[in-house]
């Protein structure tokens, strides 16, 4: 007895000089601990992956993002694709996949002239309805959805895409039956339903001159209101060439001039050259050479001209991250972004964060290196 004790003794001293002595393992740096503290870094995800079908893809939600949003699951024609029908199955799954594994959930989105199920805005024969029935089915439709996740989502993308690049009203037809008060009443709704979410006016092009002096306006009638609106969401689905990077910053500070935070919503960078629809397509072969010109890898200098300006608005979003409260990738990896087959079928982009092999690009690399 005496001697095991001994020998209990012994080992457990040791061990304890063991762990005193051994060098505590740095932890591996992620894009969450690394940009954490200055805003949240969020993603897209598909229903592959928020049913953590896509283990791939899963793996790097977890790791590195604190925030996802659904890319598809919410929007009306999948949610309510029939007036006296709601679909959950596909929400549900997204809303327990980010809770449980302790991210900020976001909801996209509430009202949109896209993706709108066929029946919103027109009675059985097909002709508009009227301004009042048109508020009716919005109030239901808000209501029921955002009631349904009280207090698990934080925030929602209530209005999307309803302003133009010159200012004017897109001429939706929430626009064509209830005018500009169609938003609003959006976030009226959207309020009463959750009085603790977040609401966000959300689009994109947000750096055209006309388009921000009126989403300006837009929030800050609503705010004189007394309505509620948390951020404003600039997409960010930039490409090589566009948008100047000034021009974006210039956004930036004049949506924070309204109070409201700003947040990169759907942040991607396209590689590839901007589609010239008014090319000589005569030559059909060289016209779609030049449609889907990196079929099988990125060209390093490309993808060097796509790193730095990655690394640019990563920094631009840094520099004003006092205002700028969330970044958001659209998609996990090159493989699940929608800009494969936009504007045309079957091309090849490489516009995110993590490549098709799902390893991280080169500027995610140098972040996580830097910090
Ligand atoms: O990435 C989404 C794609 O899978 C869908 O087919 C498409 C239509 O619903 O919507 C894409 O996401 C859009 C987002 O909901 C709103 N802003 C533009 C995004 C890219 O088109």
């Amino acid at each position: 007895m005496k001697s095991k004790t001994l020998l209990w003794a012994l080992l457990a001293g040791s061990v304890m000089s063991a762990c005193a002595t051994k060098p505590v393992a740095k932890e591996e740096p992620t894009l969450k601990s690394v940009l954490g503290d200055k805003f949240l870094i969020g993603v897209a995800v598909n229903v592959w992956q928020s049913s953590e079908r896509d283990t791939n893809a899963v793996k790097i939600v977890k790791k590195h993002f604190n925030s996802v949003v659904a890319e598809n699951c919410m929007k009306c024609q999948t949610i309510h694709p029939e007036e006296n029908r709601y679909d959950f199955k596909q929400a549900d799954e997204f809303v327990n996949f980010g809770e449980k594994n302790g991210m900020a959930v976001m909801g996209h989105c509430l009202i949109w002239h896209s993706q709108l199920a066929p029946w919103f805005c027109v009675d059985k024969d097909g002709k508009d309805v009227s301004p009042e029935v048109l508020k009716q089915r919005m109030k239901d439709h808000i209501t029921t959805i955002v009631s349904r996740y009280k207090g698990r989502v934080k925030g929602w993308d209530v209005v999307n895409e309803a302003i133009m690049e010159d200012g004017s009203y897109r001429k939706s037809k929430f626009y064509q039956i209830l005018g500009e008060e169609f938003i609003p009443l959006a976030f009226q709704y959207a309020h009463e339903a959750d009085p603790d979410a977040e609401l966000y006016y959300n689009d994109y092009n947000m750096h055209a001159e006309g388009k921000r002096n009126a989403v300006v306006k837009l929030v800050n009638d609503m705010k004189a209101k007394g309505l509620r609106v948390d951020a404003i969401g600039m997409q960010g689905h930039v490409g090589l060439n566009y948008p100047d990077l000034a021009e974006f910053e210039k956004s930036i500070v004049a949506f924070a001039g309204t109070g409201a935070k700003v947040m990169i919503t759907e942040w991607d960078m396209s590689a590839l050259p901007e589609v010239n629809r008014t090319a000589n397509i005569a030559d059909t072969v060289a016209f779609r050479k030049a449609l889907n010109p990196y079929p099988d890898a990125l060209p390093d200098s490309v993808s060097q001209r796509w790193n730095a300006r990655m690394a640019d608005f990563m920094n631009l979003f840094i520099k004003h991250s006092d205002v700028i409260s969330r970044v958001t990738a659209w998609g996990v990896s090159d493989g699940d972004s929608w800009k494969n087959g936009f504007p045309v079928r079957g091309r090849k982009d490489y516009p995110l964060l993590f490549d098709r092999e799902y390893q991280p690009k080169p500027f995610v690399v140098d972040l996580l290196k830097e910090n």
